[in-house]
């Protein structure tokens, strides 16, 4: 065995151990509102950094291409089981590596290049691979984009259905990354049958909440269901894949040999005890927290002046029209920047604004309702914001109110933090 083999992280390479603890560090006094972020459990963690790690386990349970793979399928076997269970689906992958090979895999089992996918605009909430000119998705697929109405924000459900019967596109895509209201999946189901469409669903945002039964189950009514594994489920990074029976075949296969080699056998591990957490009485209570929490935050902004996209939110994320206070998204983010509030800039429907700099933000509350965190502590962070928006270039307001996140991160600890 090389000399270093058994000796620690710190001894080994005492750069990255300090850039690891810096990210802690930062973590841990900073307040995470990016709604796609979350805090993975010390035994999701702990699973990730198993031996698991040097298994070659190419294939799947019981038709692999190595041997020793006797525990690797035990382990595959229970994510795809705990998976099934937790959704009430027929069949499911647990191999993709994240959420855009799923997402690719879809595409390749279902439509050819040049043929038409309907899917939601990027600017009203949509994904990057749901058609996005610069990913693969826009590049090889004749995508026709959908929207929310103007007036309410939410899904215009009647141009959806529209746009369907007028174009036919093979697929229909529902799901999206910056759409904070329940989603139809039934009526999109619908759509999609009287025109022999597929009807795919990304998830990704709201599995967690979908596990706890506080957000629609796309699962009875989609085709295929693809999902993130690190959002509001609070896994490890990665990415899965649920589907009817008669799609299992086409979908494995294009996951394995087609897209990916060797499954990451520990983070399927993580994933597995992602959803034994996820299927647990706490996990329900987090979500409804996790819920409440995005509502009061929303409704502080609110009051104080910032118009919320469609008015509320259904969900863990809310999108704020920064200009409605005369800022741009970037300009907004920046701020929060300079105070430990992270968020994202985030176009809003009908933005004039380029994507690098956009008319809003996005705020999500998964992060800090797994800190523990509840409406009172959203009313403070609120309120942050808002002095912060009316006075921007006041230096002692900064200082004070990264004096009051700091002691408020300090009540709020990390797991890592809560065992020293
Ligand atoms: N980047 C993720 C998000 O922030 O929503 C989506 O993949």
């Amino acid at each position: 065995m090389s000399h270093c083999h058994n000796h620690s992280l710190n001894q080994v390479d005492p750069e990255i151990f300090s850039l690891i603890g810096k990210e802690e560090e930062r973590q841990s006094n900073h307040l995470e509102l990016i709604a796609s972020e979350n805090i993975a459990s010390l035994a999701v963690r702990e699973a990730m950094q198993s031996v698991l790690t040097d298994k070659y386990a190419e294939g799947y349970p019981g038709k692999r291409y190595y041997g020793g793979c006797k525990i690797a399928d035990e382990v595959e076997n229970l994510a795809i089981a705990r998976l099934k269970k937790l959704y009430g689906s027929e069949h499911a992958n647990v191999q993709p590596h994240s959420g855009s090979q799923a997402n690719m895999a879809v595409y390749f089992s279902f439509v050819n290049p040049g043929d038409k996918v309907l899917a939601m605009d990027l600017s009203h909430g949509g994904h990057l691979t749901h058609g996005s000119r610069v990913n693969f998705s826009g590049k090889f697929y004749d995508i026709i984009p959908y929207g929310v109405d103007p007036k309410t924000e939410m899904i215009d459900y009647d141009l959806l259905e529209s746009l369907a019967n007028e174009h036919k596109p093979r697929m229909i895509v529902s799901g999206g990354s910056a759409y904070s209201r329940k989603i139809d999946f039934e009526r999109i189901q619908s759509i999609a049958k009287r025109i022999n469409a597929i009807h795919w669903c990304d998830m990704a945002h709201y599995s967690g909440l979908i596990a706890a039964k506080e957000y629609p189950n796309p699962v009875p009514f989609a085709d295929v269901v693809t999902s993130t594994t690190h959002k509001s489920i609070r896994g490890p990074r990665g990415g899965m894949i649920l589907c009817k029976e008669e799609f299992a075949k086409k979908i494995d296969k294009q996951i394995f040999p087609g897209i990916q080699g060797g499954p990451l056998m520990h983070v399927i591990a993580a994933k597995a005890v992602c959803f034994h957490e996820a299927s647990q009485e706490s996990f329900k209570s987090y979500q409804i927290q996790v819920k409440k929490n995005a509502s009061a935050l929303s409704k502080v902004l609110n009051d104080g002046g910032v118009r919320i996209v469609s008015g509320g939110t259904d969900s863990h994320l809310f999108l704020a029209d920064m200009k409605s206070i005369g800022f741009t998204g970037h300009q907004a983010q920046e701020l929060l920047d300079s105070v430990q509030m992270t968020t994202n800039k985030n176009t809003i429907p009908f933005d004039t604004e380029k994507p690098t700099i956009t008319s809003g933000i996005r705020i999500g509350s998964p992060a800090l309702t797994t800190r523990g965190m509840k409406e009172v502590e959203m009313e403070i962070i609120g309120n942050w914001m808002l002095s912060l928006f009316k006075d921007p270039e006041s230096t002692d307001l900064k200082r004070r109110i990264i004096r009051e996140i700091n002691d408020l991160c300090e009540k709020f600890p990390l797991p890592s933090l809560l065992l020293s």
